[in-house]
This record gives structure tokens, C-alpha cells and sequence, in this order.
């Protein structure tokens, strides 16, 4: 685990004080952070307001993945890339609202920066939890001019991942690859303050998250760990499972990170050429450096999420992730066909 830091130190404090793996965080990642979680704090404000401040309801436009955009996917977006501009480490970044990376200045520098600015979109008009989500890559070669590829890479390779949850309180978790701490936004101070370090995912639960209504559509190993799991105590798992689902990939995992638990989204026959809903490289390769460095799994059925080479910025996947012996058995079924 990295070196105990205070309980209550800023955001910004931590970050110096940091030392992933024993070294210290490099200046121009140590400024991107700030910079973005940051203005993760002004969306919390925004996200807070809600109609007060006309910005509930739909933007009345598509995004490339030809999804019906909400005002808050809109506004979210264009004050997280108005929030790094200035992070002269910063050379390019990816959105899931964008269809091509955009350079940042002349798209030279050391750091690529992903994110969902806006998850969990369908949840913004009735006040249920929804997040942002980052991911942030080296760039294979700071001098050159950005393209697409600089962000095609496994998402072992990422430097720093995390996501803030606009809920009852805002919370942001964030993995510098060298365990996962958890920071809590103070209203007075307006700083995010460190409340927890090391998190630690159980090995074993009795929770399962999933969107039931798709389960006619399921591939057969994960039907039945599900049927296994709602066959309860004397069924073959031998004990009663609990269900939850938020329609928030930012709330169900930070449920799954904070009390262990299942999460899945997984393929299903609807779309066969679709290997998922979720996206790989801002929404599943986060989550999964975040769930395996707090000792949990993250598997597409077969291999783990955090070993797949990318061949596109959107490029879809399907996702298991959380406690370690509920993930290891769903592989176990998928192994067995
Ligand atoms: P979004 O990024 O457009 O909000 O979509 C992703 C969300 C996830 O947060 C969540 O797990 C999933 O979509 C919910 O899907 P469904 O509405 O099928 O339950
Ligand atoms: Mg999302």
C-alpha cells in the first residue's frame, strides 16, 4: 500500500504528498489531478442545483454512439475539457460525448486523459447518484502530434483512474496504481478530503448487481450464476443472495468497493455484434484498475478487462467485476461453455 497520508488532507495536499510504489507523483500528473478533480467539484455544485439552474432534461442532441445527450452530459463534458486546459502535461483527451480526440494546445505532452464526464445519464432527472468517470494514460511519444492510437493501450498501462459519485455526499475514488483511497467533497472548504486509504474489496458476498429485465437475453454462463445465485440458500450456492441495481455504473461500483458485491453488465443476443453497453476505455478500464487494486477481479467472461488491447476509442465491452471468488466462478462457467 502507498505511505499512510493523514485522514482529512486535501486533495491537492495528498497528491504531493503521494508516493505510488515509492516514488513521488511527477509535477505535470500532479497538476491534471488537481485541475480535474477540481472541477469534478464545480459539477458536484451544478449537479446539486439542478432545475434551479435549467439544467435538468434532454440536450435535444445525439452523442456518436447515437445516444440521446442530456443537458448534463452537455455541460459536463465542456467543463471537464474547459477545466484541463491549461495542464501543459496534458497533450490530448477522449470523451465519450467525442467522437475524435481533441488536442490540448498543440497535442504535445506526457498525458492522455479519458473520461465518461456524465455516467449514468438516465438517472440525472430523478435525483439518483450519478459520477464521472477518468482514466489517465502515458503518451507513447510526448513530442509527436496526437492521434487515435495514443489511447489505443491495455488498461494495465494506466497511470491514474478514478470517478467521482454526485450523491448524497460527492466521493471520489482514485487509484494512482498503487491501492485505492477515498476522498469525501467538504461543503465548507470545498476541498475533497481523504477519508479512507486502502481499500479493500471481500473476497466473498451475497450481493449481485445486474439489469434482470435482459436476463432472457443472456449468454448461458452467466444465466446461470444468476438463476444459481437467486436459488438462494438451497440451491448450490447454499446461501440467499441480495439484488441491487442503480443504473448508475459510478453507484453500483462504488457500492461493490465499499461492501464488496458483483457487478455486471454483460453481452447479450439483442446486438450479437455488440460485445457490450459499456465502453472499454472510459467506463471499464477505470473501474477494473480500481476493483484490482482493492484485491477484486474484472473479466469479460474470459480474460481479465485490464489485458485487452483496444481497437477503438468507443469500443464496447461486456463487464463482471468485483469480489474476487463471484468473479473467479463466473469465469469458471464461461470456461465451461
Ligand atoms: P451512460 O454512460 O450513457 O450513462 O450509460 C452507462 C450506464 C451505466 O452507468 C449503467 O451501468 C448502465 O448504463 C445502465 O444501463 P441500463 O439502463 O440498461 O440498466
Ligand atoms: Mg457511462
Amino acid at each position: 500500500m502507498a505511505n499512510p497520508i493523514q485522514l482529512k488532507t486535501p486533495f491537492r495536499n495528498y497528491v504531493e504528498q503521494a508516493k505510488p510504489q515509492g516514488a513521488a507523483v511527477p509535477e505535470g500528473l500532479q497538476s491534471l489531478l488537481i485541475a480535474l478533480v477540481g472541477t469534478c467539484r464545480t459539477l458536484s455544485d451544478e449537479v446539486a442545483q439542478g432545475a434551479l439552474i435549467g439544467i435538468l432534461g434532454s440536450a435535444g442532441t445525439g452523442n456518436v454512439q447515437g445516444e440521446v445527450q442530456q443537458k448534463l452530459d452537455v455541460i459536463a463534458n465542456d467543463l471537464l475539457i474547459e477545466g484541463v486546459q491549461g495542464c501543459a502535461a496534458l497533450a490530448g483527451i477522449a470523451s465519450e460525448e467525442i467522437e475524435e480526440p481533441l488536442p490540448v494546445g498543440k497535442g504535445v505532452g506526457d498525458y492522455l486523459l479519458l473520461f465518461d464526464p456524465l455516467d449514468g445519464s438516465s438517472n440525472i432527472d430523478v435525483n439518483v447518484s450519478i459520477g464521472t468517470i477518468f482514466s489517465i494514460l502515458q503518451k507513447p511519444n510526448p513530442n509527436t502530434p496526437l492521434t487515435t492510437s495514443d489511447f489505443l493501450q491495455e488498461g494495465r498501462k494506466q497511470v491514474a483512474a478514478g470517478y467521482v459519485v454526485y450523491g448524497p455526499q460527492t466521493t471520489l475514488a482514485i487509484t494512482l496504481g498503487d491501492g485505492v483511497d477515498l476522498f469525501t467533497l467538504d461543503a465548507v472548504s470545498g476541498e475533497f478530503l481523504l477519508i479512507k486509504q486502502g481499500i479493500a474489496i471481500s473476497a466473498s458476498t451475497k450481493e449481485f448487481a445486474i439489469n434482470m429485465s435482459n436476463m432472457r437475453h443472456w449468454a448461458a454462463p452467466v444465466k446461470r450464476y444468476v438463476e444459481e445465485c437467486l436459488a438462494g440458500v438451497s440451491g448450490p450456492r447454499q446461501k440467499d443472495f441480495n439484488m441491487r441495481w442503480i443504473a448508475s455504473m459510478v453507484a453500483d461500483v462504488h457500492r461493490v468497493l465499499s461492501r464488496g458485491g458483483i457487478f455486471m453488465y454483460p453481452w447479450d443476443q439483442r446486438e450479437p455484434g455488440k460485445p457490450g453497453k459499456l465502453r472499454l476505455m472510459y467506463e471499464a478500464n477505470p473501474m477494473s484498475l480500481l476493483v484490482e487494486q482493492a484485491g477484486g477481479q474484472s473479466i469479460n467472461g474470459v480474460d481479465a478487462i485490464l489485458d485487452l488491447k483496444p481497437h477503438g476509442l468507443h469500443e464496447r465491452v461486456s463487464v463482471m467485476l468485483g469480489s474476487a471468488e463471484e468473479v473467479s466462478l463466473l469465469r469458471a462457467y464461461h470456461a465451461q461453455g
